[in-house]
């Protein structure tokens, strides 16, 4: 049996990953249109509620959305739910916190790469263990009147490369060392293996728990 989901965001990256990770399950992907809600808040749960309840009332139907990114312990969780476009900021030291906006307008791939390269600028002279990190996701289902029918929180450890290595993946995935990757970063991980231990996989796995209960529901 195959159980439709509409997919509500910009990342062509997302939509792969999700899909491929949920493919044994029998769920559907379909992508909406990409409306691009502005992500006003502080916090990944926020943002994700915002783009779960826009896309499910424009696709009119259930829709999973995710917010993600990457939080580095040393810059005081930085980028954050601001991972996106983290470049696009000024950064202050002491404490860290960010500054002004600057839109760049940089293809996703230009703007990954300034984001790298602008964390690996900011950790410059921070040693181990002291470069502790994490991807952290937050993914909700919502239904097409806006009600939220699931929300999961996940994160994968590990921490930040000296360099950028690898060419698979996206995002930070060249400067990202999993604690169970053998010091290799994800881009340097064949994308299965990726999709079988990143923060994406185990909010997925919640998901399909959740999926197995709302689909015996009365
Ligand atoms: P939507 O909001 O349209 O879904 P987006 O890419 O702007 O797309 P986010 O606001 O959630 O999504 O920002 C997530 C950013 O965090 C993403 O652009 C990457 O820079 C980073 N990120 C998230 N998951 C990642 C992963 O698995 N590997 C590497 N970087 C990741």
């Amino acid at each position: 049996m195959t159980h439709r989901f509409y997919i509500g965001t910009t990342n062509q990256h997302k939509i792969r990953e999700i899909g491929s990770i949920l493919h044994a399950t029998g769920c559907e992907l379909i992508p909406t249109d990409k409306i691009d809600p502005e992500e006003t808040e502080p916090d990944f749960v926020g943002n994700a509620l915002i783009k779960a309840r826009a896309y499910a009332v424009h696709a009119g139907g259930l829709t999973i959305s995710e917010d993600s990114g990457l939080m580095v312990a040393a810059l005081n969780n930085l980028p954050g739910p601001w991972s996106a476009r983290f470049s696009d900021f000024e950064v202050h030291r002491d404490p860290w916190r960010l500054g002004a906006h600057h839109p760049s307008g940089l293809s996703r791939d230009e703007i990954d790469r300034k984001n790298n390269d602008l964390v690996l600028e900011l950790m410059r002279g921070i040693e181990q263990p002291r470069r502790a990190a994490m991807f952290k996701v937050v993914m909700i289902v919502a239904a097409a009147d806006g009600e939220i029918l699931f929300k999961g929180e996940n994160e994968a450890h590990g921490w930040i490369a000296p360099e950028m290595r690898g060419q698979n993946g996206f995002g930070y995935d060249p400067i990202f060392i999993g604690h169970n990757t053998f010091d290799r970063t994800y881009a340097e991980l064949d994308r299965h293996r990726k999709d079988l231990i990143s923060h994406r996989r185990k909010v997925l796995n919640d998901f399909q728990d959740w999926l197995g209960r709302f689909l015996r529901q009365p």
